[in-house]
C-alpha cells in the first residue's frame, strides 16, 4: 500500500523561506512518492490571540501559497483542520491518555510561555492536538523542520501507549527532517530559527516580501568578524545560514556551495545569495497573484475535506469503541 505523509503550516502569519525550504519545498519532492494530507492548522493558531478576519484570510493565503510552490491541488489532498470536527475529538481522548510531565517537557511551549503571566492551556496540550492530526489518518511520514521533531516523538509515544492498552490501532509515525534547511536562522540573529512571527520583520524573509525588501535583508544579515566563507554552523552561524538558503534554492550540496563561493567576499555571496532568493521568491509570486484570482483555492478545500473526512471519521470511531464512548 502506498504510505502517506501528512504535514501543517500554521496560518500563524506571512510564510518565510525558512517554511519553504524546511516544509513546503519537502512535500513537493515527496508527493508523487506518498500519498500526500497537507492540512492548515488553524486551531494551533488560537493558542495565542488572533484577529480573526485576518485569520480567514491567512488560511486561504497558506493553501494559495502551496499551489504557488509547486504542491499538486489535484493529487494531493488539502484541507482546513476546523472542517474536520474528528481533529478535536480524537484530541479530547489523546489528551485523556497523556501527562503534564511529559507536555511540560515541550521546549516550544517553553519557549512560548517563557515570561508571560497568564498562559493559556491551549498552548499547553496544543501538541496533543498534533498528534491528533497525524494519527487521525494513520499517517507514516511526517515532514518538518528541526523544531517540530520532539512534538512528532510525543504523537508517537502516544500511539504507542494507545496500541498496547488498546491493540493496534494506530500507525507510529516517523519524523521526516531533511539533512540540510531543517533550520534556517534569523537573519539578525542567527543562532535563533527564522520564524513566521518573529518581531523584526528584517529578520525573515517572507515569501511575498518585494525584490527591494528582499535584497535589503540580505545585505544586512548578520555574518562575523572572519573574511572567509566556510559552513560552520556553531562558530559561523550567519555565513553558514546564508549558504544553506543558497544550496537549497539552487538544488546544490553545501560543499558544492563553498566550493562556488572559496573566494568571494561577504559581500559577494550575499549578493549571489539575493539573486537566487530574488528570482525563485518573484516567479513564486507570479504564480501566487494567479492562484489567488483563479478560485481553485476554495475547490482544492472543499475536494480535501470530502476526501478526508470519512478517513477522519472511520478512525474516530474505532477509537471512540475501543475506549467505550457512545453506544456500541
Ligand atoms: P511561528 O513563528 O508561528 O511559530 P514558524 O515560522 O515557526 O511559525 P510553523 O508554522 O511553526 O512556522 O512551521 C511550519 C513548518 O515549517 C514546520 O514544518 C516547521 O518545522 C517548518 N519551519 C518553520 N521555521 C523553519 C525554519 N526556520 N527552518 C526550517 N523549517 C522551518
Ligand atoms: N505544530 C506545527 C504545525 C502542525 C503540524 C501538525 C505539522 C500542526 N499539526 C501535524 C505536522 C503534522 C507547527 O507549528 N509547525
Amino acid at each position: 500500500m502506498t504510505k502517506r505523509l501528512l504535514t501543517g503550516l500554521q496560518p500563524s502569519g506571512e510564510l518565510t523561506i525558512g517554511n519553504y525550504i524546511g516544509s513546503i519545498k519537502q512535500v513537493v519532492n515527496y508527493e508523487k512518492e506518498y500519498e500526500t494530507f497537507l492540512f492548515v492548522p488553524d486551531m494551533h493558531s488560537i493558542t495565542v490571540p488572533q484577529d480573526p478576519e485576518t485569520l480567514h484570510r491567512r488560511v486561504r493565503e497558506i493553501v494559495g501559497m502551496y499551489i504557488a510552490c509547486g504542491v499538486s491541488p489535484t493529487t494531493n489532498h488539502i484541507y482546513i483542520q476546523s472542517e474536520i470536527p474528528e481533529h478535536a475529538n480524537l484530541s479530547w481522548v489523546l489528551e485523556c491518555h497523556s501527562y503534564m510531565g511529559e507536555l511540560s517537557r515541550m521546549t516550544q511551549f517553553k519557549a512560548k510561555s517563557d515570561g508571560k503571566k497568564e498562559i493559556g492551556c491551549g498552548l499547553f496540550t496544543y501538541p496533543i492536538l498534533m498528534a491528533a492530526d497525524i494519527l487521525l489518518y494513520k499517517a507514516d511520514f511526517v515532514p518538518t523542520g528541526i523544531d517540530q521533531k520532539q512534538h512528532v516523538e510525543l504523537a508517537r509515544n502516544i500511539a504507542q501507549r494507545f496500541n498496547s492498552r488498546y491493540g493496534e490501532t494506530f500507525v507510529v509515525p516517523e519524523p521526516l527532517i531533511p539533512k540540510v534547511g531543517a533550520k534556517i536562522r534569523d537573519l539578525l540573529y542567527p543562532e535563533k530559527k527564522m520564524s513566521k512571527s518573529a518581531e523584526n520583520p528584517k529578520s525573515s524573509i517572507f515569501l511575498t516580501d518585494p525584490e527591494k525588501a528582499i535584497r535589503k535583508k540580505i545585505m544586512s544579515a548578520v555574518t562575523d568578524s572572519e573574511t572567509i566563507v566556510r559552513f560552520d554552523e556553531e562558530n559561523k552561524p550567519g555565513v553558514s545560514n546564508l549558504l544553506t538558503i543558497y544550496a537549497c534554492l539552487s538544488e546544490i550540496t553545501i560543499e558544492e556551495a563553498e566550493r562556488h563561493f572559496a573566494d568571494a567576499r561577504y559581500g559577494d555571496l550575499k549578493k549571489e545569495v539575493a539573486d537566487v532568493v530574488v528570482e525563485k521568491l518573484t516567479a513564486l509570486q507570479d504564480r501566487y497573484a494567479e492562484v489567488m484570482k483563479s478560485g481553485i483555492v476554495d475547490e482544492t478545500l472543499d475536494r480535501g475535506r470530502d476526501y478526508v473526512r470519512p478517513i477522519a471519521q472511520e478512525t474516530y470511531d474505532q477509537v471512540r469503541r475501543l475506549v467505550g464512548l457512545g453506544r456500541v
